[in-house]
């Protein structure tokens, strides 16, 4: 794809009110995350634990997980680092399902949920955002599974629309990779990111890239 496409893009999403503050558009998708990408020979020992607080703890195998209730859905993604990727199509289990279905129910004190991921990520966001239409919990990027470095066999996705109709968006980090559990939580407790300088609250639109604390 060339430059002068590349740039006619962007003009063009700009002028749609999709590019926000300080972000190119990639027509790539980068690779973005700290430390060693999980390999799965099998997941055959992979689960998914739902916990905290919760009427009951859940644990879903792989098997059990793709039983469940699918959504596709297309957003723009904004990464911290300064690339949006747009109308990316995903597929995979909407948070907003799981909780409006009653595969998780939520105690009423519970208002923020930590993603933990494999080799200790963590990010928070609250409850409330989980339950917007571009949370999904996916297994499939553009009709593919995910593959090992975008976060195979599962990951949080967050996101804008193009008509921009959620509520709130975060900066991608607060979409976990090779997402192992979710735990619901009465307070705030920030991630990896969160507590190295990123800020909590990560709305690009807002352009909330760092903390104010450093
Ligand atoms: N487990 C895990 N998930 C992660 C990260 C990470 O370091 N570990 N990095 C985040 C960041 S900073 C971004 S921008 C996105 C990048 O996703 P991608 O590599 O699929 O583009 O993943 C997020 N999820
Ligand atoms: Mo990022």
């Amino acid at each position: 794809m060339s430059i002068f496409s590349r740039r006619a893009k962007e003009s063009e999403v700009a002028s749609q009110n999709r590019l926000p503050p300080g972000q190119s558009l990639t027509e790539r998708f980068p690779v973005l995350h700290y430390g060693p990408t999980p390999q799965y020979a099998t997941l055959e020992s992979w689960d998914l634990r739902v916990f905290g607080l919760v009427e009951e703890d859940v644990t879903w195998s792989w098997e059990e997980f793709n039983k469940l209730p699918r959504t596709d859905t297309v957003m723009d993604i904004h990464c911290v680092t300064r690339w949006s990727k747009f109308d990316t199509l995903w597929s995979g289990v909407a948070m907003k399902t799981l909780i409006d279905e009653g595969f998780i129910k939520p105690l009423p004190e519970a208002k923020y949920v930590i993603q933990h991921c494999e080799h200790g990520y963590t990010t928070n966001t609250s409850l409330e955002f989980l339950l917007q239409e571009t949370v999904l919990l996916a297994t499939h990027f553009d009709g593919k599974p995910l593959t090992p470095e975008h976060g195979y066999p599962l990951r949080v996705t967050v996101g804008s629309k193009a008509d921009r109709s959620e509520r709130e968006t975060k900066y991608f980090w607060k979409g976990g990779k090779w997402l192992r559990g979710l735990e619901f939580r009465a307070k705030d407790e920030p991630g990896f990111w969160e507590v190295n300088g990123y800020n909590n609250n990560a709305d690009p639109w807002e352009e909330e890239r760092f903390s104010r604390r450093w």
